[in-house]
């Protein structure tokens, strides 16, 4: 959302001779209560105990850099899954493995805004393979596994100042589609700001997506110096192209608000990536030196990776023709959405008085016509008027995001007078209106970006909820609002409080990702340098001022769980096996004065936390998951002595205490006898983890 809040009170009072028009009023306060306390909305959305939603939700978390994962309709909260933001919760960017995810040219960056999600697509519909994300600040895309619920993978984007516009996928997830919501200069240099028309420009990045870990920058379109935002790749006879807007034409780089408000139209910036493909293949571009970072999530070690990349390609619109074109379209548009037959291009104008609708059809006409009305730095814009297929009129203060329901009905979010608008592709009228509580930013259908959007319910994604639950201090919680569709009149079933600030969402049928679930890693695949396998393997080891603990967690007991011979100012790395081949035992790990955060580890899995004792004296270890009955026996001590100390390193086990540190210390591994797991057997049968 780029109004804020105080911005979207601005331009409320700005519009109030708008607002008179319109005849209703645009504060929220003014609302009724518009509680619900029906029968026959509670069934809509009750799922009794112990049955499962119908959907998934991937909600975005905004200012909190993760996203949530909720049922639908339930509206129950399932999972934060951590991408751009670390997270005490699980370790996530704390421990050793997961740091080298949050790496950037910056720097280790332990904080991102997350926008957008952008389930990925085969043939133009959700199969809940992965789901893509932005980080606004510091321009990045994530990928997250839907196996695991984990980012697995990073992408830096370079040349790119505000990553806001961003991820767009085509509709076979070739490419996952960025743009810069900030011009600059491009390579980044030291000057003037006031140079910004001759010397700041935007970029478009089109990110090979298809393969896992392969995330990168297949090449990038420098396009002139405006602001870029939301976008959509075209469907079916539009499936080539990618329909971003943008705002600024006027090029301000002062007072935006005001500065950058006086053109009655921008544009929407149709790209055809095809051809950009092609003429990348074929050499047209440039390669222009530019650092940035990759991050990948080993699948078999589960250690993070980063590396650096040290080029792009760049593509002009003059060196690859007939690839780009500005299709006029009014007032600083914010939205671009393409309806489920891949015809109909529909811009949500923060400050437009219509909801202006492009005819893809009609755009090849214009082209093959050369119907332009003038050439801005190589990009024809096409008149307004052979690419209109229709304006809605009267919709509402400020439209911003659309939505489709694969029923010919199109729903459109508008912000200030905070409303959802339902209305007819074709003949562009209103058919149905229903407020919102309050100030609803984007809108979200199940499959709605789609070919086949499942159009039963549309969740509105607010900023402001005011009066609507209990209330937490100066901020109160954001909020998704789950509306019936099924019918004629859209009917409010649901509210429910949201983490951080949702911005847009994705939700998929349940049935794409239950079934595909991981229920834990494999032990015997694990690759992890510091893994030990078994009991046996659990040893300690002393490099200089290093001391590797690999220690294995099992129910109920860590091993080693005594640790003597750890001096003051070493750094102690903790790696920690979870031994457990079950779905659902994690084990925590945490130690008194570490200063990052617990670990928490899964089944199979090895993680490794970083600790540097200050002081001596004998410091408590624990598992921090309640994994069994005597969860809270799973303890241990490590004795901290002065530096220069001779107690000699030393770490018991449960079995054979003394000679696997011994071992350990000597650099000989003790074999596990052959295809056996140690401790899984005897624990197999342990009490059940309480649930
Ligand atoms: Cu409209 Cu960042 Cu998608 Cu928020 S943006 S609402
Ligand atoms: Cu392991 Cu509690």
């Amino acid at each position: 959302m780029s109004l804020s809040r105080r911005t979207g009170w601005l331009v409320a009072t700005a519009t109030v001779a708008t607002t008179m028009v319109y005849g209703f009023a645009c504060a929220p306060a003014n609302r009724p209560a518009g509680a619900v306390g029906n029968a026959d909305a509670a069934s809509k959305v009750y799922v009794a105990p112990g049955q499962h939603d119908e959907f998934y939700a991937f909600m975005s978390g905004g200012f909190n850099g993760q996203i949530g994962v909720y049922g639908l309709p339930s509206g129950r909260l399932l999972k934060i899954i951590p991408v751009f933001s670390q997270f005490p919760e699980n370790g996530w960017g704390y421990s050793e493995e997961t740091k080298p995810m949050l790496e950037t040219t910056f720097g280790n960056i332990p904080w991102d805004d997350l926008h957008h999600t952008a389930l990925s697509q085969t043939a133009g519909e959700d199969d809940g393979r992965w789901i893509f994300v932005n980080a606004n600040n510091t321009p990045r895309v994530a990928r997250v596994d839907l196996k695991t619920f984990e980012a697995t993978e990073i992408l830096q984007i370079p040349n790119s100042g505000g990553n806001h516009g961003s991820p767009f996928l085509t509709s076979n997830t070739e490419y996952v589609i960025a743009s810069t919501r900030f011009s600059l200069p491009i390579p980044q240099a030291d000057v003037p700001i006031s140079d910004y028309k001759k010397a700041f420009k935007g970029t478009i990045s089109f990110i090979s997506a298809n393969e896992e870990g392969k995330m990168d920058v297949a090449f990038q379109l420098l396009v002139p110096g405006y602001n870029y935002d939301l976008a959509r790749a075209g469907k079916g006879p539009s499936k080539d192209w990618v329909f971003f807007t943008s705002y600024n034409s006027e090029q301000a780089y002062e007072k935006l608000e005001i500065n950058a408000s006086k053109a009655d139209k921008d544009f929407i910036a149709a790209i055809n990536w095809k051809n950009l493909e092609t003429c990348a293949k074929n050499g047209k571009a440039e390669n222009w030196p530019v650092d940035y970072v990759h991050n990948v999530m080993d699948e078999f070690s589960r250690v993070a990776r980063s590396e650096i990349k040290k080029s792009v390609k760049m593509l002009t619109p003059q060196s690859c023709p007939n690839s780009i074109y500005f299709l006029p379209t009014p007032k600083s548009p914010h939205g671009a959405d393409v309806d489920p037959t891949g015809e109909y291009i529909v811009a949500g104008g923060k400050l437009a008085t219509v909801i202006p609708v492009h005819s893809f059809t009609k755009l090849q006409q214009a082209i093959k016509d050369q119907a332009f009305e003038t050439t801005i730095e190589g990009i024809p814009v096409l008149k307004y008027d052979a690419i209109l297929a229709g304006e809605v009129k009267d919709p509402g203060l400020g439209p911003l995001h659309t939505e489709f329901d694969g029923k010919g009905y199109a729903y459109t979010s508008v912000f200030i007078s905070s409303e959802i608008v339902k209305w007819k592709l074709g003949t562009w009228e209103v058919v149905d209106r229903t407020p919102t509580y309050y100030s609803v930013g984007h809108l979200m259908i199940p499959g709605g970006a789609t070919t086949k959007p499942a159009g039963k319910y549309a969740v509105a994604l607010n900023k402001i909820t005011k009066d609507r639950y209990l209330p937490t201090g100066p901020e109160l919680t954001q909020s998704a609002q789950l509306y019936d569709i099924s019918g004629e009149k859209m009917k409010l079933i649901l509210d429910f409080p949201t983490t951080g600030e949702p911005h847009y969402a994705n939700a998929i049928a349940a049935s794409k990702i239950e079934k595909q679930q991981k229920k834990y890693y494999s032990l015997a695949e694990n690759r992890h340098p510091q893994v030990a396998k078994s009991e046996r393997e659990a040893g300690i080891e002393r490099k200089g001022k290093v001391v590797h603990v690999r220690m294995t967690a099992i129910r109920s007991h860590f091993a080693p769980d005594n640790i003597e011979g750890v001096q003051v100012g070493d750094t102690v790395l903790f790696h920690i096996t979870n031994l457990e081949q079950d779905w659902d035992i994690p084990h925590g790990f945490a130690i008194q004065g570490a200063i990052n955060s617990e670990l928490l580890v899964m089944p199979g899995e090895t993680r490794t936390l970083k600790w540097i004792p200050k002081s001596v004296g004998v410091f408590p270890m624990y598992c921090t998951d309640f994994c069994s009955a005597l969860h809270q026996e799973m303890s241990g001590y490590v004795r901290v002595s002065p530096v220069g100390s001779s107690v000699p390193l030393m770490a018991n086990t449960l079995k054979a205490k003394g000679q696997v540190a011994r071992a350990a210390q000597r650099g000989i591994t003790l074999p596990t006898p052959p295809g056996s797991v140690e401790g899984h057997a005897a624990h197999a049968t342990g009490t059940p983890r309480p649930r």
